[in-house]
C-alpha cells in the first residue's frame, strides 16, 4: 500500500475513533474522572494493520479532534493520549514470543503503573488538592485510589486490545 493510502486510512481511523470516544462512561462511579471509551480499539487496529508511526498519527488525530469537538479538557485528553501512547509503544517493542493475551495484560498493567505516576503529578493540578486529599474526597484512601487507577487501565486496555485485534483480523485482507 502506498504511503498516501496508509496515511489517509490512519486519519480515517483516527476520525472514526472520535465517534467512539463519545460513548465514554466512568467504570467506577466514585472516580468519575476515569472514563472508559472503546476508541483505543481503532488506534490498536491501526498499529496491527500498519506500524507504530501510523498508529501515532491516528492517535494524534483522535485526541486533537476530540479536544476541539467535545471536551475542551486539555488535561483529560492528554491523559488519554499518554495512556494509549504508552500502550501501543509497549506492544510494539514487546518482542517476546508469548501468548498475545498475556502480552495485552502485561502491557495494560505497565500502563496502569505509568498512569498512577501521571495521576500523582496531574491530580494536584486538576483537582487543586493533594493526591491523598483527592482520594479522601472520592471516599477512598491513597492506596485504594492507586488500585482504582491500575484496575481502570487494565480494563480499558485489555478490552480495547481484544476488540482491536478482532477488528484487525476481520479487515486485514482488505488492506493487503
Ligand atoms: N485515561 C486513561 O486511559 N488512564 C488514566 O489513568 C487516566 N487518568 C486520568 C486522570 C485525570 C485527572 C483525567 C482528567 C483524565 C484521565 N484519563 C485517563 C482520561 C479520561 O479517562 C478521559 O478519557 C478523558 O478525560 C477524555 O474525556
Amino acid at each position: 500500500m502506498s504511503r498516501v493510502k496508509i496515511l489517509s486510512t490512519a486519519g480515517i481511523l483516527g476520525a472514526l475513533s472520535v465517534l467512539l470516544m463519545f460513548l465514554e462512561f466512568p467504570i467506577f462511579p466514585f472516580a468519575n474522572f476515569l472514563k472508559f471509551d472503546p476508541s483505543a480499539l481503532l488506534i490498536i487496529a491501526s498499529l496491527f494493520l500498519f506500524d507504530w508511526k501510523t498508529a501515532m498519527f491516528s492517535l494524534i488525530t483522535k485526541d486533537l479532534v476530540f479536544y476541539f469537538v467535545k471536551s475542551g479538557d486539555l488535561i483529560g485528553v492528554s491523559m488519554d493520549f499518554v495512556a494509549i501512547f504508552t500502550f501501543i509503544s509497549i506492544i510494539s517493542i514487546f518482542r517476546l514470543n508469548i501468548n498475545k493475551y498475556i502480552k495485552y495484560v502485561v502491557a495494560a498493567f505497565c500502563v496502569g503503573i505509568a498512569m498512577v505516576l501521571m495521576n500523582m503529578a496531574i491530580i494536584p493540578i486538576y483537582f487543586k488538592m493533594s493526591f491523598s486529599d483527592a482520594a479522601k474526597y472520592f471516599g477512598l484512601t491513597p492506596w485504594t485510589l492507586i488500585i482504582t487507577i491500575v484496575s481502570f487501565n487494565l480494563i480499558k486496555f485489555i478490552a480495547n486490545a481484544i476488540l482491536g485485534d478482532l477488528l484487525y483480523k476481520r479487515i486485514k485482507n482488505f488492506f493487503s
